[in-house]
């Protein structure tokens, strides 16, 4: 594992960020998704289920309801490496707030290249470079200990870098003039998020819910594009994936893994205060 000479806890709230990513170790909702395959997640689910996980015999119905879940985070994952643009062997690429390292093994394992994950929780850098030793790709996948908003990875060295469901943890125009230095002229930015609806105005209780529970502060939609804008960051797709995460929610809520925040996320998908959104970039 590697670090910056700067601190990578420079406030108070990165630090409560920090601690509950190092102390939430027992979470079944991804441990025992992840144990499926070996590919462990921090993020949620896209695409339509197989309504046959809730008929299955008593027997098996838990773990083919926990596989269903986890094809759709992974199916998540791919739905991002699709919008990354060409990526050669030779390409490096940053995963910005890497969480347990399922997304940068698989970008690896698609594309052949160097991945980058950064953290600011060392129990998951610990995790997730376990994780790519275990499948012997260590030379090429690391996870160092490392804010995203000051990587100190080399300017202009990457030709992708994505953020999944990370952004909500940090200031975007400090985590676009980041990337914007990061990325050479022509590279990729994708981001999968949650993002508040500026049409329904203000943050509404459910989002206030899910931002109460993660320690985290959801961004308005407008603030993405801003922020983008501002860093000479150009959107090439947009995609509204909310109602094709509503299905991952329905399914997680009534699995043996709930932890109680699906309700939040239902009601503030369906009332609109609240959009899952795929945003691509290019760096210009
Ligand atoms: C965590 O995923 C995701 C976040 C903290 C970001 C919040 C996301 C939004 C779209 C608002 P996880 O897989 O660790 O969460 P859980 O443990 O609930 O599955
Ligand atoms: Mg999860």
């Amino acid at each position: 594992m590697t670090t910056t000479a700067t601190p990578v806890l420079r406030t108070e709230f990165e630090k409560s960020v920090a601690d509950y990513w190092n102390t939430n170790r027992q979470d079944p909702v991804n441990l025992r998704l992840g144990e499926v395959d070996g590919l462990y997640h921090h993020h949620y689910g896209v695409g339509a289920i197989d309504p046959s996980v809730l008929a299955a015999p008593a027997q098996t119905r838990d773990q083919r309801i926990i596989a269903e879940l986890h094809r759709l985070e992974s199916a998540q994952a791919d739905l991002l490496l699709d919008h990354l643009g060409p990526i050669g062997p030779e390409d490096q690429l940053l995963d910005a707030g890497s969480g347990r390292g399922g997304t940068s093994i698989m970008a690896n394992a698609r594309f052949g290249c160097q991945v980058d994950g950064v953290s600011i929780s060392e129990y998951q850098v610990a995790f997730a470079n376990e994780q790519a030793a275990q499948r012997g790709v260590a030379d090429q996948v690391r996870f160092h200990f490392r804010n995203m908003l000051d990587s100190g990875l080399p300017a202009g060295s990457r030709q992708a870098i994505w953020t999944n469901e990370t952004t909500m943890y940090v200031d975007l125009a400090d985590l676009y003039r980041e990337f914007a230095g990061l990325l050479r002229f022509g590279g990729r930015y994708v981001c999968i998020t949650g993002c508040a609806n500026d049409v329904t105005g203000g943050r509404s209780k459910a989002v206030s819910r899910i931002d109460e529970h993660y320690t985290c502060n959801i961004h308005p939609r407008s603030a993405y594009f801003k922020a983008l804008a501002a860093n000479n960051l150009v959107p090439i797709n947009v995609i509204d994936l909310t109602a094709q995460t509503i299905p991952y929610w329905e399914l997680r809520s009534r699995s043996s893994v709930a932890t109680g925040i699906e309700s939040a996320f239902l009601t503030a998908y369906r009332e609109g205060s609240f959009h899952y959104l795929l945003i691509a970039a290019d760096r210009v």
